[in-house]
């Protein structure tokens, strides 16, 4: 395999996991990177529920990114498949990003989350994320240090995954520590998962920012139907699954009027993202407890069953 660009300068690829807590930013970092809207985004803890592959391709460098699920104590088998995901996501990588909240105070939660990179010898990055919200920029030094003290990461990089600043130095950063690699993807190619599925979370998405409590944790959404008939058009059919009657009722709302709104707010980033015109008919069920149900969990994954 040819490893060198046409210059003939060093070529080099890696894998990189986003690790953290749930919230820290992870999957806006992620974005960031890719510059484009990969994975879903919202201000509630356990957004992210599956491993999201993003691919970035520069000159002379590729780097495959894993975003993942944030570190928590699973409360049922979803928890447990999500933290399942994250123990993928810290063998057999080039490098760990470990994505720290920089607005909150170190906590225990911060220090159980450390303790499990510090079980793989793969190399991490501490990234004190949301410095946009830190008006206390000395404040940063000390959280710095304190993360120093319990981990000896690679580097220390603050950075906003929001504005963008500091980004591009955790991108040099990454890519001076890749080894010397090839190509794994074409050029153009940003991630391996199916538009069935970025269709599905990007529902979840709206149904996080847009409900409250409850209704955002015990909902999946699973796209049923995708017709491609029409090459102008894709007609697809997805059923929001919530665990109780009144929570359906809530994604429902008055005269249907939360379940329009999620359903326009998707359909619009949907065709932003698959690049023609949707129709989305959105269904809701009730599926008691499905977050203890086996094959369910299962076919949320973006794979299907492996
Ligand atoms: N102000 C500010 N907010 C940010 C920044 N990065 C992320 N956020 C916000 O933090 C919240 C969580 O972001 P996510 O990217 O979903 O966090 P995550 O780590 O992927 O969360 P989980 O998937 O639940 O583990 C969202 O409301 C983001 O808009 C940042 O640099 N500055
Ligand atoms: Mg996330």
């Amino acid at each position: 395999m040819d490893i060198t660009t046409d210059g003939g300068a060093v070529h080099r690829s890696g894998f990189i996991s986003l690790v953290g807590r749930p919230n820290a930013g992870k999957s806006t970092l992620l974005n960031a990177m890719l510059g484009t809207k990969l994975a879903i985004v919202a201000d509630k803890p356990q957004t992210t529920r599956t491993m999201i592959q993003g691919v970035w391709t520069g000159p002379g460098a590729q780097l495959v990114f894993l975003d993942t699920p944030g570190i928590h104590e699973p409360k049922n088998l979803l928890h447990k498949r999500m933290m399942q995901h994250v123990r993928d996501a810290l063998e057999g990588r080039n490098l760990i990003v470990f994505v720290a909240d920089a607005s909150r105070a170190f906590s225990a939660a911060d220090l159980e989350a450390l303790e499990w990179i510090k079980r793989v010898s793969t190399p991490a990055i501490l990234v004190l994320n949301k410095i946009d919200l830190v008006r206390d920029k000395p404040s940063l030094l000390v959280l710095l240090e304190t993360y120093r003290q319990h981990h000896d990461f690679a580097e220390y990089i603050p950075l906003s995954a929001q504005s963008g600043e500091g980004v591009e130095i955790l991108r040099q950063a990454i890519v001076s520590r890749m080894p010397e690699g090839p190509r794994y993807f074409p050029e153009d190619y940003l991630t391996d998962q199916p538009e069935r599925f970025l269709a599905a979370e990007l529902v979840r998405e709206k149904i996080l920012l847009l409900t409250r409590q409850e209704v955002p944790h015990s909902t999946a959404v699973v796209v049923d139907k995708w017709d491609d008939a029409n090459p102008a058009l894709a007609r697809i059919l997805a059923t929001i699954h919530v665990e109780r009657p009144s929570h359906k009722a809530i994604v429902i709302g008055q005269k249907a009027s939360m379940l329009k709104r999620i359903g326009t707010e998707a359909r619009l980033e949907i065709e932003k993202l698959i690049g023609r015109k949707v129709y989305l008919e959105l269904f809701v069920r009730v599926n008691e407890n499905w977050r203890q149900k086996a094959q369910f969990v299962n076919e949320l994954e973006p794979h299907g069953v492996q």
